[in-house]
């Protein structure tokens, strides 16, 4: 599948253009204040419901205030947010309620990617365009308007490549610490890792869930050092920075060292994790771009104008290694 990406650069760009687009007023000069439409011309406030999985990372904090920056007052947005604390059920109702509420438009991040049908039929029957950010769902892409986000699988990918290149032949023993079971970068981080050290001596001896939490990380990486010990684990795989950073406390306070010890590596490339990259704590970080609130504050405005989108935009990911981490660190965004 070819996939179309927008590099940072494009970003910014994007960014500069929803600018312009907010001050440059009507289209066509014939917006009327009175007009009653409230369906995103300029002028008028867009009500949006965002369903936000929850707070459980620093990636997650990030988006968040990505999203109510875009999404604010001055950008011509009334932004309705909710965050479902990361449960799948609590996360339908709040889309459920926005749709009672009858906002112009629903955002969504969806925990985990099935159980969508049929509150995304009820958002369509009501006439409401829903636009997912960030995670992807099951359901038919027929009952959304576009995605805005990042390649999982090719995040895993290059992770795991690294990891292919560093112990190849060399026998390895890994421990993986999953992200929230049954979530689209839980499986497309397990699915791409995997296919790049197919065929190599990296052997996975456990993997669980550590929800994508510093504690899930660290409490599964405490389990995993009582059965193995340090020394049985060559390699740890966390699907992101704040599991990794859990399982960096679990190791220290084991008398590990981790990132010599253990071989660590992330997703996301959030400020401490970066920063435990510089210290030598983590041995390689793919990025997961959360920075996502222009994208799709802009793809709701033309959704709502009529204009046509795409139904998947990708955002590029950038890979670090602890050399490049020391160079960037202080020029980071998040
Ligand atoms: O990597 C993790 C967060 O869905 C891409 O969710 C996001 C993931 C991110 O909790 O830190």
């Amino acid at each position: 599948m070819r996939k179309r990406y927008l590099s940072t650069i494009a970003m910014v760009g994007a960014a500069a253009f929803a600018l312009t687009a907010c001050s440059s007023g009507s289209d066509d000069g014939s917006d009327d204040a009175s007009s009653g439409d409230d369906s995103g011309s300029s002028g008028d406030v867009i009500t949006v419901g965002f369903a936000q999985t929850g707070s459980e990372s620093g990636w997650r904090s990030a988006n968040t205030e990505s999203m109510q920056t875009a999404f604010s007052e001055e950008n011509g947005f009334d932004l309705v947010f909710n965050a479902a604390d990361n449960d799948p059920a609590a996360q339908i109702s709040a889309v459920r309620n926005f749709i009672n509420q009858g906002v112009d438009a629903i955002v969504l991040a969806p925990i985990v990617e099935d159980g969508w049908d049929d509150v995304l039929a009820e958002a369509a029957d009501a006439g409401i365009p829903v636009v997912l950010e960030d995670r992807t769902v099951s359901a038919s892409d027929d009952l959304y308007e576009s995605w805005v986000g990042l390649d999982f699988y090719t995040e895993g990918l290059k992770a795991g490549e690294w990891a292919a290149e560093q112990f190849g032949d060399t026998p390895t023993k890994m421990v993986v610490l999953e992200g929230t079971t049954g979530s689209a970068p839980a499986n497309d981080r397990a699915d791409g890792f995997n296919d790049a050290i197919a065929g190599t001596a990296i052997e996975t001896i456990d993997s669980q869930t550590g929800d994508f939490t510093r504690d899930g990380g660290k409490s599964v990486m405490e389990g995993y050092i009582a059965n193995y010990g340090i020394d049985g684990i060559d390699l740890l795989y966390a699907h992101n920075d704040d599991m990794g950073l859990g399982a960096i406390e679990a190791i220290e306070a084991a008398g590990g060292v981790p990132g010599e010890d253990i071989t660590i590596i992330t997703i996301d490339a959030v400020r401490d994790g970066m920063q435990a990259l510089v210290d030598g704590k983590i041995n390689y970080i793919v990025e997961c771009n959360p920075l996502l609130g222009d994208l799709v504050s802009q793809v709701v405005k033309d959704v709502l104008a009529g204009n046509a989108v795409e139904k998947e935009i990708y955002v590029e990911d950038l890979t670090f290694t602890q050399e490049e981490a020391a160079e960037v660190i202080d020029s980071r965004l998040y």
